[in-house]
């Protein structure tokens, strides 16, 4: 080997962290009926939420509890989610006459974990009053801080809906590297 085909092989440093190769990863879930009635986290919820009678998707009878565990514990590979995207479409199943009215019009939206809303993440589902049965809404919370590296750890996703409301369909977008 001459001397500057040495010299050029020590100006190569390997770092192993920096060589892997990382692939964008991106992945959209889509909730089922198994994601809302048999494989939900019970640990994400409280007791009230688990003890209420249980909401399918598309519900149009009232007083229930809409419960959905969004997981991708199915990848084995090690990836780093670096934006979510939960989107959450709705119908009401009872009017709404105020913010306090116990038919629809108190409803509210929540991602859980550990038995409580997650700050930040917890709401009213209607910001408008009154309104009749049938009233649409749509609610899209990007996960940032503390949410994002909750789902990071837990690999998965747990919110509520209660409990004068239809959720017709709920998704959850991925994107990070894997
Ligand atoms: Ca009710
Ligand atoms: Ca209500």
């Amino acid at each position: 080997m001459t001397a500057e085909l040495l010299e050029a092989e020590a100006l190569i440093t390997i770092d192993p962290l920096a060589s892997k190769i990382r692939k964008p990863f991106h992945l959209l879930l889509l909730a089922g009926p198994q994601d809302v009635l048999h494989n939900i986290c019970p640990t994400d919820f409280g007791a009230i939420a688990l003890l209420a009678p249980r909401a399918g998707l598309g519900e149009t009878s009232h007083s229930k509890f809409f419960l959905c565990t969004f997981r991708w514990d199915f990848i084995d590979e090690e990836y780093a989610i670096n934006r979510a995207l939960l989107t959450v479409k709705m119908k009401a199943n009872l009017a709404g006459a105020s913010m306090n009215d116990p038919a629809a019009g108190d409803d509210t939206i929540a991602i859980v974990r550990g038995g409580v809303p997650m700050a930040g993440y917890n709401d009213h589902v209607y910001s408008n009053w009154p309104f009749a049965a049938g009233q649409p809404a749509i609610r899209s919370w990007s996960l940032t801080g503390r949410a994002l590296a909750n789902l990071n750890a837990d690999r998965r996703l747990s919110f509520m809906v209660q409990d004068d409301t239809m959720v017709h369909a709920a998704t959850l977008e991925l994107w990070g590297e894997a």
